[in-house]
C-alpha cells in the first residue's frame, strides 16, 4: 500500500540535496573542527557556507550569535535557563511571561523555573485562537518582567502570532523577547531584524534538514550562560562537539526552505493543497477546523470530526496509510495523550476528537486526493461503528 506523509508538523524528509552536501561530512571528511591537522580544518569553509546560509534565511546580522545545537529542545532550555541565571537571579526582574500553548520545550521548562520561584505568567489565546497584544500588555510589568517567550506558529493549529508587536510591547516594558520559531521557518517568511527579536529557536528536522541538529539565534549584544559547559566549541557558548554533518544540512535545507520562491510555493502550491483537504473535510458533517485559513501556516489542519475518538481515526487512517497527528507527537509516548490542549483552549468540545494533517513541499496533488477518500470512508466507517455502540448500549 502506498503510504501518504501528512505530518510535516512532527519531522520533514531530508531533501534529496540537503542529504547530497552532508554525505562528504559523514563520511571522508571526519576531522574534528578544533583539530589543527588538515583533517580539522578542512571541514570550516563548509561550516562557515553553513553559517552564512542560516544567517541569510533569518535575515540575522553578521555581529549577532547563531549557536549550532541539538535541537530546538536545547535552544528554548538555553534561553529560559539562561535568563534565569542572568537575569531572574541577579535583579529585580523576576517574571516570565509565556503561553498556554507553548510546546513542551517552553512550557515544562517554565513550569520548572516556577518550582524554584520565578513568577510565570501564562498568557491566554483569544476567540481566534492567538496571543494578543492586548493581553501581553495586560501582563507584562514594567522592569520586572525578564522575558517574553512567544512561539511564532503553533505546532498544532499552525495558527500565527503576531511576533513584531508582541517583541515591540516586551522592548518597552524593559523585558527580552524570545520565540520559538519551529514551524515557522521554511513556511512563512521569518526576519530577526524587522520583529527585532532577542532570541529565536530553530530545528532542522522541521525543514526537510537531518534530526539532532538545530540552531539558536542571540541578538548583539545579549550574551547568555550557556546550559553545557565544557570546551571552547562555539567560543564557549556551547560546549560538546559540533555535528559537523548535521550544521551542514541544515545550512543547506534553511537556504532551499527560505528563499522567495520556496515561500512563494508554501503560500501558492502547498496551501492550495491544504485548502482543497481542508475543503473535504468541513464538507463532511459536524466537522470544524481550528483557525481562520489566513492566520496559519500554509501547511496545517486542525481538524475535529464530532463522535469519533482522535486516537481510534489516527489509527484507522494509519491502516490505510495515512500518516496523521492527534496533535504533538511528542506526547504520543503517554499513555493518556493530551493531544489537544492547544484545541481545547479554544474550544473545550474539540477534547480528544482533534486530528493535525500537516503537509509540505513533498505533498503531491494525488496524495491529497487519495487522503481526502481516505478520510471520507474512514469518517463514514467510524461513525457507523460509534452509532451501532450507542443503539446497543
Ligand atoms: N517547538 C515547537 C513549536 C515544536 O513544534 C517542536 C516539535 C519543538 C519545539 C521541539 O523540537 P525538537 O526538534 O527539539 O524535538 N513539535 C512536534 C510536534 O508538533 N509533533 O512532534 C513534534
Amino acid at each position: 500500500m502506498e503510504r501518504i506523509y501528512l505530518d510535516n508538523n512532527a519531522t520533514t524528509k531530508i531533501d534529496p540535496e540537503v542529504l547530497n552536501v552532508m554525505m562528504p561530512l559523514l563520511s571522508e571528511k571526519y576531522g574534528n573542527p578544533n583539530s589543527l591537522h588538515t583533517f580539522g580544518t578542512e571541514v570550516h569553509p563548509d561550516m562557515v557556507k553553513a553559517l552564512d546560509q542560516l544567517y541569510a534565511g533569518i535575515n540575522a546580522s553578521d555581529n549577532s550569535d547563531i549557536i549550532i545545537n541539538s535541537c530546538a529542545t536545547e535552544g528554548n532550555n538555553t534561553v529560559l535557563k539562561g535568563i534565569y541565571f542572568d537575569i531572574i537571579l541577579k535583579s529585580d526582574k523576576k517574571h516570565l511571561i509565556t503561553t498556554q500553548i507553548e510546546h513542551p520545550a517552553v512550557s515544562h521548562t517554565a513550569d520548572f523555573l516556577e518550582s524554584l520561584g520565578v513568577t510565570v505568567t501564562r498568557l491566554p489565546v483569544s476567540e481566534s485562537g492567538l496571543i494578543t497584544p492586548e493581553s501581553l500588555k495586560e501582563a507584562i510589568v514594567k522592569d520586572k518582567t525578564a522575558l517574553v517567550s512567544v512561539m511564532w506558529a503553533n505546532n498544532e493549529t499552525g495558527l500565527i502570532n503576531p511576533i513584531k508587536e508582541l517583541a515591540q510591547i516586551a522592548h518597552e516594558n524593559g523585558a527580552l523577547f524570545h520565540t520559538d520559531a519551529v514551524q515557522a521557518i521554511g513556511k512563512i517568511s521569518v526576519d530577526v531584524q524587522d520583529t527585532n527579536v532577542d532570541f529565536l529557536t530553530f530545528s532542522a528536522h522541521k525543514f526537510h534538514g537531518p534530526k539532532g541538529v538545530g540552531g539558536l539565534y542571540i541578538k548583539d549584544p545579549i550574551k547568555l550562560t550557556p546550559l553545557f559547559h565544557g570546551g571552547e566549541h562555539m567560543g564557549g557558548k556551547r560546549a560538546g562537539t559540533i555535528n559537523v554533518a548535521g550544521m551542514v544540512g541544515m545550512g543547506k535545507a534553511m537556504e532551499l526552505a527560505t528563499t522567495k520562491n520556496a515561500i512563494e510555493y508554501e503560500n501558492s502550491v502547498v496551501r492550495r493543497l491544504r485548502d482543497k483537504l481542508e475543503d473535504a473535510i468541513i464538507s463532511l458533517d459536524d466537522t470544524i477546523v481550528i483557525g481562520s485559513r489566513e492566520d496559519r501556516t500554509p501547511n496545517t489542519i486542525l481538524a475535529s470530526f464530532k463522535g469519533i475518538e482522535g486516537e481510534a481515526f489516527l489509527w484507522d487512517l494509519n491502516q490505510n496509510g495515512i500518516a496523521a497527528s492527534t496533535g504533538s507527537a511528542c506526547s504520543s509516548e503517554d499513555l493518556e495523550p493530551d493531544p489537544t490542549f492547544v484545541a481545547m483552549s479554544i474550544d473545550s468540545d474539540l477534547a480528544h476528537t482533534g486530528l493535525r494533517f500537516s503537509l509540505s513541499r513533498f505533498t503531491t496533488e494525488e496524495e491529497i486526493d487519495r487522503a481526502i477518500e481516505v478520510i471520507k470512508s474512514s469518517v463514514k466507517r467510524l461513525r457507523e461503528i460509534s452509532s451501532t455502540y450507542v443503539k446497543g448500549e
